[in-house]
């Protein structure tokens, strides 16, 4: 969050009440960022709102080691739902340009153009399958044509911007800012395995219960009457146990609960045990995470 103190000492930090601040204060220099037509004027309120709502509030999902971004708890959610808000600000830009709102630089350039700089270097770091990053498909086409006028160095305000703010994104990546967050930095290069299958539907299981995050089905291996997998869609480098970090928490919560709530359904007040296999000496014999139910008998302590 920028931060801007006034001449009496008092903080401002509030980007779009910063920015009004300066326009104000030197309102003798450069453009009003005001643009000129009243439809245009709304269009800059709204953009700019959009922005600093919908966009700014969970743009740390490209960016901070955890969660949470925002309100959301999940960066795969937050990256999603920030590509989400950049279309719609895009379907909202001016077709002819140059600038958001038409010929005149307002509030909602000066306001997004930051953004889109971190977002051109940032979110091709999580390519990834179902992620590969098309700057077209990404932003859409009036916000990349919107995006070349703005770098093409006729806006020497923005030529200035793009320079400081990219300066400090190469600094991040020399220095392994990425390095703890998944697919930006670190890989998941554990090799898939038939679970993928499984929840792409190429291969049958008998489905107990889905959602977009989790998949439940029958082990093929019954151990006892009852024994289920509960097994996260996005595998996100948990292809054990071991490997979770801070990002993980919100998945490996969802896990738990969605293993809670089958195992009842399944056994009601009879019980069950959860197990998570982690590794050789526990015999884990596929690598990505499940958790096992069983339950329908009695159960022995300790496990064999
Ligand atoms: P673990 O040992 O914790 O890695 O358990 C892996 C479980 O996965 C094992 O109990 C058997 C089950 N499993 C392996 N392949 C398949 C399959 O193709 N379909 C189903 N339904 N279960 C499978």
């Amino acid at each position: 969050m920028p931060m801007m103190k006034l001449p009496s000492g008092q903080a401002i930090y509030e980007s779009d009440t910063i920015a009004r601040y300066v326009v104000d204060a030197f309102s003798d220099v450069g453009p009003s960022f005001v643009p000129g037509t009243v439809e245009a004027r709304a269009m800059d309120n709204l953009i700019a709102r959009l922005h600093d709502v919908y966009v700014a509030a969970i743009q740390g999902a490209m960016y901070k080691a955890a969660p949470p971004f925002g309100t959301f708890q999940s960066r795969w959610e937050a990256l999603a739902e920030l590509r989400k808000q950049v279309r719609v600000i895009n379907g909202l830009a001016s077709e002819e340009g140059p600038y958001l709102t038409g010929a005149d630089i307002g509030h909602s350039d000066a306001a997004l153009f930051p953004t889109m700089v971190f977002m051109q270097h940032v979110l091709p770091k999580f390519m990834q399958p179902g992620w590969e990053f098309n700057a077209e498909e990404a932003f859409g086409p009036k916000l990349v044509r919107w995006w070349k006028f703005m770098t093409s160095g006729s806006v020497p305000a923005a030529t200035k911007v793009f320079e400081e703010i990219d300066g400090a994104l190469r600094k991040w990546d020399a220095s392994g800012r990425w390095d703890s967050i998944l697919y930006a930095g670190r890989q998941d290069t554990a090799e898939r395995t038939i679970f993928n299958m499984i929840i792409s539907k190429e291969i049958p299981s008998e489905i107990v219960y889905e959602d977009d995050r989790c998949l439940v089905f029958k082990d093929i291996n019954p151990v006892a009457p009852v024994h289920m997998l509960v097994i996260p869609k996005r595998r996100e480098g948990l292809s054990q146990l071991r490997h979770s970090t801070q990002d993980h928490e919100y998945i490996l919560g969802h896990l738990l609960r969605v293993a809670g709530e089958q195992g009842k359904a399944a056994l009601g007040d009879n019980g069950f045990r959860v197990v998570i296999n982690d590794g050789a000496d526990a015999g884990q014999s596929v690598f990505h995470l499940h958790v096992h139910v069983i339950g329908g008998r009695e159960l022995t302590w300790p496990p064999g």
